[in-house]
């Protein structure tokens, strides 16, 4: 069940405080446009998640029995052996109604856990499938965002995972229902990964891609599509593709979080696809920065452990980019262990951080000044556990209004996003300078809870005082609040 094991790790991450089931009451919200359409729980049309009205009338029929009939009608003389059905098929287990906090599409109207309210910000793993479904074969956990300007919010759409798809010949089980190539006629020229098989990626580390460990027969072209998270959306891509026609391309990806891959190769009988995800994940806690404008703006990453109090732009405790890099660290020790070499060398300051022989904790990787595409990060490899950290944005200098975003990731998974249209941030306008002039946005206080190795978070939002709601930009201060 590789699907509820992150379902679990993020809602216990998050039930304090960000409410993963807590607060989903969803009576005001279950009215929305979207939801209660008044669909047959048992019709199969979350098959296609983004189904439209057409769709659904479609997709009433069993899809099990259509696979079949495609296969026997496409392959008269196929051996009965080749083409059975699959035997006991999972049951799509969809509901009347939708259950709120288990990012499920319970009800089986193409949206997870519409209607559900949230605290704006959290982000929880997500399926668009029939909820019997998820997890089974092909078959992968997305994320969404809560989207919301005011105290509760609602579950954004579910992006970033792999549904039930049409049943076709590679070796997988692509609808997801327990068998892999049920109802064809078929001897598979491509095995395609089980998204679970792929190896993990690390950032910084390279990450090769082996397209003839999927297929070895004649191949003409070989084409890769890597689609990532949020900050990639934003800043076109945070990672690096060497050998993009080549069977074997080399990725270097410098964030956390789950990457879909999609290889094309080209064969004298035409073009064979697998789709699959990469999981990226960097170890304890990652704060990721990115915002419009990089290469004419230079915003800065900035994290303070809260027990410190400091002020933010302190040199000594605030890590930034001051401080808290190779070529110039100078932070007031953490009292965490330095991270192995192999987590840092790969990024911007590798040869400095390879020269000191290990990686700092925390430490900022990326610090991006004028460089276009290119966001910023700061690590935490090694929290304590029940320790806390504020996390804060500023505008160093630049002119207009940039709309940064911050991604909080535990254990390479997305955990909590701000400042992401819709809902993103107003007023971020005066690039002030050194001493953390002009403006500051302060995001999140970030707890880590760490248990045998493995790091889970509680994050809270930072509103301007005595207010529930929305973004904290305050203008030349550098205090901690
Ligand atoms: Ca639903
Ligand atoms: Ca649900
Ligand atoms: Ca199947
Ligand atoms: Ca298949």
């Amino acid at each position: 069940m590789q699907y509820l094991r992150p379902m679990a790790l993020l809602c216990g991450a998050a039930v304090t405080l960000l409410s993963c089931s807590a607060n989903n009451t969803g009576s005001t919200f279950q009215t929305g446009s979207s939801g209660g359409a008044g669909l047959d729980a048992s019709s199969d049309i979350v098959l296609v998640p983004e189904a439209s009205s057409s769709d659904v009338v479609d997709a009433t029929t069993d899809q099990g029995n259509v696979y079949q009939h495609d296969a026997t009608d496409e392959q008269g003389d196929c051996p009965p052996q080749m083409s059975q059905p699959c035997a006991s098929p999972i049951p799509d287990g969809c509901a009347a109604h939708e259950t709120c906090g288990n990012g499920l599409d319970d009800d089986c109207n193409g949206q997870a856990d519409d209607g559900c309210t949230c605290t704006p910000g959290a982000v929880q793993a997500c399926f668009l499938g029939p909820p019997g479904h998820a997890g089974v074969g092909a078959c992968v956990a997305g994320t969404q965002t809560c989207e919301g300007s005011g105290e509760f919010g609602l579950w954004g759409k579910c992006v970033g995972g792999i549904w039930p798809a049409e049943e076709v010949c590679d070796g997988l089980d692509n609808d997801c229902n327990g068998c892999a190539d049920d109802g064809l006629c078929c001897q598979p020229p491509i095995m395609c990964p089980n998204s679970a098989d792929v190896p993990e990626g690390h950032p910084f580390v390279p990450y090769t891609l082996d397209g003839t460990q999927w297929y070895s027969g004649p191949a003409t072209a070989w084409s890769w599509k890597i689609d990532g998270g949020p900050c990639d959306a934003l800043l076109g891509a945070s990672y690096t593709v060497t050998g993009t026609t080549t069977a074997k391309p080399v990725v270097n990806f410098t964030l956390s979080g789950d990457y879909t891959v999609t290889m094309t190769v080209t064969t004298p009988t035409g073009d064979l696809t697998c789709t699959f995800i990469v999981h990226v994940a960097g170890p304890g806690m990652r704060v990721e920065l990115c915002w419009e404008g990089t290469g004419q703006r230079d915003i800065d990453l900035h994290l303070l452990r809260s027990d410190f109090q400091s002020n933010w732009c302190n040199d000594t405790y605030d890590c930034y980019y001051m401080n808290c890099k190779a070529s110039n660290w100078a932070m007031q020790s953490w009292n965490y262990a330095n991270g192995p070499v192999a987590e840092c060398q790969g990024g911007p300051e590798g040869a400095q951080w390879a020269s000191m022989g290990y990686c700092a904790n925390p430490r900022l990787d990326i610090d991006n000044i004028d460089k276009v595409g290119i966001p910023e990060n700061i690590n935490v490899d090694a929290p304590l556990t029940g320790q806390m950290f504020r996390v804060m944005v500023h505008y160093y200098n630049g002119v207009g209004e940039p709309h940064p975003m911050v991604n909080i990731y535990c254990d390479g998974h997305r955990v909590a996003t701000y400042g992401q249209a819709p809902d993103v941030v107003t007023g971020f306008t005066d690039g002030g300078g050194y001493g953390c002039q002009g403006s500051t946005w302060r995001v999140a206080d970030v707890k880590t809870n760490v248990s045998s190795g493995s790091t889970v978070c509680d994050i809270q939002a930072i509103h301007p005082p005595n207010q529930s709601t929305g973004y904290y930009v305050r203008d030349n201060s550098a205090d901690y609040n």
